[in-house]
């Protein structure tokens, strides 16, 4: 016999998503219930994104979710671009008006969501097995999941939420969902390093070896990322090969800079991909970040639009399920899709600008080069980038 409940929102994935959409709920009066398969410290460590676009962080703040990422976050006002072994500063606060970014690990925001929904005496149902979703064209969809200790649970809901990133159940539940996705031939080797950054804020490094990105933790942590190939095998990077091509593609001429070296404390391999499925909607079933969108990490994009989509929904599931009007949540996935493909676009541009084709291309050498020294020296096209990586068009969240 199953254990039958009632909650409004059904929420698949403890992850950013699932957490803030649960919190933002909680401020508009509506209740939640949170069903995550994996353990609440494997969400904790999972070592992903890093910065925040201005927005986001004004939205946390203004979710009553940003006092620690005020005290311990990191605000930059621009970024490096290097090619040909020199560096160029752009300033994004100068060229938006004031706009900046903040870096501050998502790790740190889940830890944070974490807490505060369990001090509010919400339970996250961690370590869920075997979680379906099922009668979502119904005005009573059903979540069910077997909890740790092996009950099995019914949960009647108004509405599901699939935050369960890109391999949950969510999406192939919506029927002749349209998928557009690009590959592409090469991943990133990011390391977590106790080495004080040599750098006051990131370097985004294009080098005739491959792409490498310079970013940071805190003060004394820094996160580092080398272009390598989709094939590569982490066991044949030692921690002294890396450094070295780190050395080698952060190198400025003329100039004896270097990257500091550190204990190497976590290491992996990813793929890099775009992919946006559409409609992120289907009956009372609503995805959001991941489970309906990809993009490569060369932006910063990933966590900042997992945020906005949920709080677009929330906004929408406010006016639907306390007021009855159903049309914000009616116009969602539209809404949402407009920003994810600004987002794709940019990611892509920026992924295409600095990686190195493997295949090794003469041609798209020089259009890159001769693109980054636009870039670095047209004020247009400065200003468009830092739009863009600062975050375009923001959402705001209002109770
Ligand atoms: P997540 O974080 O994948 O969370 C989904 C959660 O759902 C759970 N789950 C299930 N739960 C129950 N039942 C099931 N059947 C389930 N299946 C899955 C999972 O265990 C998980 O807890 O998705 P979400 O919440 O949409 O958040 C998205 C972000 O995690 C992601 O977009 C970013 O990390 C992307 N990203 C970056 N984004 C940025 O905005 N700025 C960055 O600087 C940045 N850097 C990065 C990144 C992603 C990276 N990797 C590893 C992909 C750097 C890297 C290297
Ligand atoms: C990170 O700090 O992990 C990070 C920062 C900027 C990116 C990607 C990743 O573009």
């Amino acid at each position: 016999m199953a254990a039958s409940s009632r909650t409004q929102v059904g929420i698949v994935g403890a992850g950013p998503a699932g957490l803030l959409l649960a919190h933002l709920l909680r401020l508009h009066g509506i209740e939640s219930v949170v069903v995550e398969n994996r353990t609440r410290e494997y969400c904790e460590a999972r070592q992903r994104a890093g910065l925040l676009e201005a927005g986001t962080v004004e939205l946390l703040r203004a979710a009553g979710a940003g006092r620690r990422m005020d005290a311990e976050g990191l605000e930059h006002d621009g970024i490096y671009l290097q090619f040909e072994g020199e560096r160029h500063h752009v300033n994004i606060r100068e060229l938006t008006g004031g706009r900046w970014v903040t870096v501050y690990a998502q790790t740190e925001i889940v830890k944070d969501l974490i807490e505060s929904r369990l001090a509010a005496g919400d339970p996250i149902e961690f370590g869920a097995t075997d979680v379906s979703v099922t009668d979502v064209t119904s005005d009573r969809p059903l979540l069910s999941y077997t909890g740790e200790d092996g009950t099995r649970h019914e949960v009647a809901c108004d509405v599901i939420a699939g935050c369960d990133g890109f391999h949950g159940i969510s999406r192939p539940l919506i029927p002749d969902i349209e998928t557009y996705e690009r590959t592409y031939p090469f991943a990133w080797l990011g390391v977590l390093a106790d080495a004080a950054p040599s750098t006051d804020e990131l370097i985004y490094s294009r080098h005739s070896d491959g792409f490498a990105l310079y970013s940071m933790r805190s003060p004394e942590v820094s996160r580092l990322y080398l272009q390598v190939s989709p094939e590569e095998r982490i066991e044949d990077w030692s921690d002294d090969r890396i450094w070295a091509e780190l050395q080698k593609r952060f190198a400025v001429h003329g100039s004896d800079w270097r990257v500091a070296e550190g204990k190497i404390t976590d290491k992996s391999v990813t793929p890099m991909r775009s992919f946006v499925a559409g409609p992120m909607q289907h009956g009372r079933l609503f995805l959001a970040g991941d489970a309906a969108h990809i993009v490569p990490p060369t932006g910063a994009k990933g966590l900042n639009l997992a945020l906005s989509d949920v709080t677009v929904l929330a906004n929408a599931l406010s006016a639907a399920l306390r007021d009855g009007e159903w049309a914000l949540a009616e116009a969602y996935s539209d809404t949402c899709l407009r920003r994810v493909w600004r987002a794709t676009h940019f990611s892509w541009w920026m992924t295409s600008m600095l990686h190195v084709n493997p295949a090794g291309d003469p041609f798209d050498d020089q259009l890159q080069l001769s693109q980054l020294r636009f870039v670095t020296s047209s004020e247009a096209q400065a200003t468009a980038l830092a739009e863009n990586y600062s975050g375009f068009q923001p959402v705001r969240f209002s109770l």
